[in-house]
């Protein structure tokens, strides 16, 4: 797959134009976390920064005002990098990443007290590195001890989000096309997988092959893949990942790429062996009705709301059909008692994270506007307890999601992950051929 070009040089020119008068912003990049004892995570840097440099290295940050951009990073070092690997380097990156200027990271919480020295508003997001937090504070109460030299401190904190999560929710012609690569990729996971998941299979078998199929194309997983046979599929975050495809279950395998920082966000539901039975298939039908009904209704204007509301009715009407729900639709609505079968909601935004940035709610605390270039899921379920008394046997612990990544463009939902199989006779059929 090949990547797209992003202008992450206009990216943080748009960020830089939104900034009020006077102003600075600083971002820092995460520190590594450990996984055990002295073996870390791999890295991976916040989306933001990604999303205004393009950069991935650790140790780095950024100073933003209206009319300069500095980063600060690592030097090159020869030793150092034959341990952890190549670095970009001060003197390159200036070039290379477009910035006007570029500094070591040594010198950034030095330098940091003259950066906010006579400005009146800081961006800064605080609260979630305490580290950081703490320089940076301790830094500010450096820069007011000195008002009675006529300098001054910023008075104003601001969290960056405000601007920079609105812009990284709507997105561009370049980052759209990075999403439908994400989305390509995971989708031959998929198909993967369908073809070739055998009864008596571990989950953790099915999980390796998703994995292969996104290493094989460059991307990682965008989080923990999912893979629950059985009633395993009514936990919603299972991805231990250790039981057994059994012939007559369902599977559900919720696995979305990574690729150029941006996720897709995908599940499937199929039976182990080659057909669905029938309360299986009923269950199924519902949900694949549920699901096509809320992407049609992912147009602008519409909301996250008026989507799961069109979910809802048909997931309740169908509920009533198979008499696992009483009731009219008002007040099964009103009591929530369809919520013992769907806890969850049915839409998340989608982006360089996998639960997107973004206000889902207006200061109103309305639900917002879907706008064009929104990318977010549609993602019914139904999941029956295996202690459910209500529900006839064949029913109990099936545990069913369709799950497909839409992008916002007027009247005309475009489903980036359409190409995945859903149909049950497709299903059924790719199910055969292995
Ligand atoms: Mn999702």
């Amino acid at each position: 797959m090949r990547p797209v070009k992003i202008d992450y040089y206009q990216h943080r020119r748009r960020f830089q134009d939104q900034l009020r008068p006077n102003s600075v912003a600083i971002f820092i990049a995460p520190p590594a976390s450990i996984r055990s004892h002295d073996v870390e995570f791999p890295y991976r840097t916040s989306s933001d920064i990604y999303y205004l440099t393009g950069f991935e290295e650790p140790h780095c940050a950024l100073v933003l005002t209206a009319d300069q951009a500095i980063i600060y990073l690592r030097e090159r070092d020869v030793q150092s990098e034959q341990w952890t690997g190549y670095r970009l380097g001060v003197r390159r990156a200036r070039q290379q990443l477009q910035f006007d200027e570029s500094r070591n990271i040594n010198v950034f919480f030095k330098e940091l007290a003259g950066l906010l020295q006579d400005k009146e508003v800081l961006y800064y997001k605080a609260g979630v590195y305490t580290a950081a937090d703490q320089r940076v504070f301790a830094t500010l109460h450096q820069v007011r001890q000195s008002s009675r030299n006529g300098d001054f401190a910023p008075e104003v904190i601001i969290n960056p989000d405000t601007i920079l999560h609105e812009m990284r929710l709507l997105k561009n012609t370049a980052e759209i096309e990075a999403m439908q690569n994400s989305a390509s990729i995971t989708g031959l996971a998929h198909e993967n997988i369908l073809q070739n998941s055998k009864v008596g299979m571990y989950a953790w078998e099915v999980e390796a092959w998703i994995k292969y199929t996104f290493r094989q194309h460059n991307a990682l997983e965008a989080y923990p893949s999912i893979v629950a046979p059985g009633k395993e599929a009514c936990i919603l975050h299972y991805i231990e990942n250790k039981v057994k495809l059994k012939a007559g279950d369902l599977v559900l395998v919720d696995a979305g790429a990574e690729f150029q920082y941006y996720a897709a966000d995908v599940t499937r539901t199929w039976p182990v062996s080659n057909r669905f039975t029938p309360a299986q298939r009923d269950l199924y039908q519902i949900v694949l009705q549920a699901q096509k009904e809320a992407i049609r209704s992912c147009v602008k204007g519409s909301s996250l709301q008026i989507v799961h509301q069109a979910a809802l009715q048909v997931l309740i009407d169908g509920l009533k059909s198979l008499k696992l729900l009483q009731g009219s639709m008002e007040s099964i609505l009103a009591d929530e008692s369809y919520k013992k079968y769907y806890m969850h909601k049915t839409s998340h935004f989608l982006g360089m994270d996998v639960h997107d940035v973004g206000n889902y709610f207006d200061k109103q605390k309305k639900p917002r506007p879907l706008r064009n270039g929104m990318v977010i899921t549609v993602e019914p379920g139904l999941y029956i307890p295996p202690s459910d008394r209500l529900a006839p046997r064949e029913m109990r612990g099936c545990g069913i999601r369709i799950e497909d990544d839409i992008l916002i463009q007027n009247a005309r939902p475009r489903n980036l992950t359409d190409f995945i199989p859903k149909e049950i006779a497709e299903i059924e059929a790719l199910r055969s051929a292995g």
